[in-house]
């Protein structure tokens, strides 16, 4: 039977493991990546293994989230990471030079080969052929050491793609489209292929945007085949010699395929406050914009910009709406600067913003009171604009475009389609802010420099045979990371700050959370399904588990935050009858007894003490799994085994 893209991929990079989907597979890990919000957290952890330089082929050390610098912490934090990253023998690339993705798609990521980052928009190097996953920053820190990366063997989905784009539909509406069908959730479980006809039309930066909201449907990545288009990208990034070419055999099998035909799509639109409430552009057409963003890991690219800038020359934006644009990279912004494009952007009265993650993650640009933004971006959860009643919209740089100059939401075709600038033969390639590290001779004697803002580790504590703990909270299905651990200018500068980020853990859900969980000593979370979706960030482990949290039970969970609480010791559980959800309730007093037995049997009986209930719960972890959580956590367990 012929193998699929991902499953070559697998195959070729497998440690352990038996290709069968569901079960537990590792994988060797070529390069890794991390960004500064989470990268502290990971170089922290790093240090704490004792090894002495990366093992990987290629490890990069990006800025990109945190580079407001309103404090000292932010600018110590990139000290730290440029120093620490110059000893263990990892690239770093300097604020200002661009998003994490953008800039490892255009320098990097190579076809054929595996990724990890601390971010769980990874992916977006899929659009070069790359098997990318997001991960939380203790599994990357792994990789770094040389350790395996374990994945669930996924299943495999194909999207068959037929047709071309028509002028003004684009590839962001490709992935809303996929939203629609699927939903935040019909990706878990699944790596998704690109194939068909179709992606011969779409550039890599193009395939990048839809791999980069893959993450948005909750699967494992994404990926495209590598070929022709792949190697002119490559070509025009002056590095041909990363090229291979790469596709699925003709007789793989898929679980499940879906077909979009290009040349019928309509613009899309996801209404808040979910990527998956997707409706057509023209269904909303004619609501009231305030604000238009431009920019983020998922449209950012030169030819993103090129079509911003050729539909906003010669004209002004509505004075009612306040537009950002930020370019992904330094490369974008000097080129859209050296053909004139970025004045004829200037010139249309868009505020340009660095090339950084910016509004994206709530770093400025938050919206008006109960205004409407109309976003590039790839989420749109409650209060991440920074704006808690904000109205936030994902849509596609030209429903963006079109819509800032009317003032109104509007679908970009029911305008005259622009000639953009075409894609350049060449790119300009200026490697400068990206600094080299240290030769292991030059690293045994550097510094480490580190600000007051670090603070410690906190430390996972090992299970005992019996568990006494409150229910501290009980929430709905599709919790996201940015409900547990919110971003934003005011928290993010503090992420290898444990003791300080806590006081906002579930702060949009429930104002009195933290304090209930430190008065409570041992904490249980209950869930509802999807619990933990969006972002990497292990600070949703970690500052739970700080506060106290032992168990987090759920009716699901989403794959990079499960691994996330396991690494930070903290047990998930799920349902064995769902409908146990609905019989507990907030400040229940819970109690386990003969956990290490039921946990390594998979299953855990849990009393309500309230109603003397039983209520039987799943634990599927592997052997390894349940000695991590055993001993209180990845970084206990690492110590332990040596
Ligand atoms: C995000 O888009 O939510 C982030 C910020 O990039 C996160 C990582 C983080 O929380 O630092 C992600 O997607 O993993
Ligand atoms: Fe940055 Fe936003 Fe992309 Fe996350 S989704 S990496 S915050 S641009």
């Amino acid at each position: 039977m012929g193998m699929t893209l991902a499953q070559k991929i697998i195959a070729s990079h497998k440690l352990d493991g038996d290709m069968t989907p569901g079960t537990p597979v590792a994988l060797r890990i070529d390069q890794t990546l991390t960004q500064d919000a989470t990268g502290t957290m990971a170089y922290l952890e790093l240090e704490a293994m004792g090894i002495e330089r990366v093992k990987t082929e290629l490890s990069v050390a990006y800025v990109d989230h945190n580079t407001l610098q309103s404090g000292f912490e932010n600018a110590d934090d990139h000290r730290y990471l440029q120093t620490v990253a110059a000893k263990y023998g990892v690239y770093f690339s300097r604020p200002g030079n661009g998003i994490c993705h953008q800039v490892h798609l255009e320098r990097f990521g190579k076809p054929g080969k595996t990724l990890i980052g601390s971010d769980s928009h990874t992916p977006t190097a899929g659009g070069l052929g790359m098997l990318a996953f997001g991960a939380g920053g203790l599994d990357v820190a792994v990789a770094m050491g040389g350790g395996a990366y374990y994945i669930d063997m996924p299943k495999m989905f194909k999207v068959e793609l037929t047709g071309a784009l028509s002028p003004n539909v684009t590839a962001k509406d490709v992935s809303l489209e996929l939203l629609r069908i699927l939903s935040v959730k019909g990706g878990v479980g699944a790596i998704v292929e690109w194939g068909g006809e179709g992606v011969k039309t779409l550039s890599v930066p193009q395939r990048a945007t839809i791999t980069n909201m893959g993450t948005e449907l909750g699967a494992t990545t994404s990926i495209f085949p590598s070929d022709e288009v792949t190697r002119a990208f490559l070509k025009a990034q002056g590095r041909e010699e990363d090229y291979i070419p790469l596709q699925s055999d003709p007789d793989a099998v898929y679980d499940r395929v879906i077909s979009i035909d290009l040349s019928a799509l309509k613009p899309m639109i996801a209404c808040p406050h979910s990527p998956d409430n997707v409706v057509s552009v023209d269904a909303v057409a004619g609501t009231k914009v305030d604000q238009v963003c431009i920019g983020s890991c998922t449209n950012s690219s030169l030819q993103d910009m090129l079509q911003v800038a050729a539909m906003l020359k010669g004209k002004t934006v509505h004075p009612g709406v306040s537009i950002s644009v930020s370019p992904g990279s330094k490369q974008v912004l000097r080129m859209l600067a050296d053909c004139g494009a970025l004045s004829d952007i200037l010139a249309s009265g868009a505020r340009v913003l660095e090339c950084a993650c910016g509004p994206c993650i709530g770093m400025g640009f938050a919206p008006n009171s109960g205004g409407v933004s109309l976003r590039t971006f790839n989420r749109n959860f409650l209060g991440r604009s920074g704006t808690k009643d904000a109205q936030v919209y994902l849509v596609s740089p030209e429903t963006a475009v079109a819509s800032a100059l009317s003032g109104v939401i509007t679908d970009p075709t029911t305008l005259e389609p622009v000639a953009a600038l075409p894609m350049p033969e060449q790119f300009t390639v200026d490697d400068s802010a990206i600094l080299p590290p240290l030769s292991p001779e030059e690293a045994k004697t550097a510094q480490v420099l580190r600000g007051p803002n670090i603070k410690e580790f906190p430390k996972g504590k090992p299970f005992a045979d019996s568990l006494d703990a409150r229910l501290v909270l009980k929430v709905g299905d599709n919790i996201t990371t940015d409900h547990i651990m919110p971003a934003g200018a005011k928290i993010l500068p503090y992420r290898s700050n444990i003791p300080f980020l806590s006081q906002f853990c579930f702060q949009v859900c429930d104002p009195d959370f933290t304090e209930r969980a430190k008065a409570a000593g041992d904490g249980v979370i209950v869930g509802g399904s999807n619990y933990g979706q969006g972002s990497s960030r292990e600070h949703a482990a970690l500052v739970p588990m700080y506060l106290g949290i032992r168990c987090v039970i759920a009716k699901s969970f989403a794959r990079i935050h499960v691994a996330n609480l396991i690494n930070a010791g903290i047990l998930p559980l799920t349902f064995a009858d769902p409908a146990d959800y609905d019989c507990l309730s907030q400040n229940s007093q819970l109690s386990f007894r003969d956990l290490k037995a039921g946990i390594a049997a998979g299953v855990v009986e849990m009393t309500d003490e309230a109603t003397g209930r039983k209520i039987p719960l799943h634990c599927q972890l592997t052997p390894r799994q349940q000695k991590i959580l055993l001993c209180g956590g990845l970084l206990n367990y690492t110590k332990e085994e040596g």
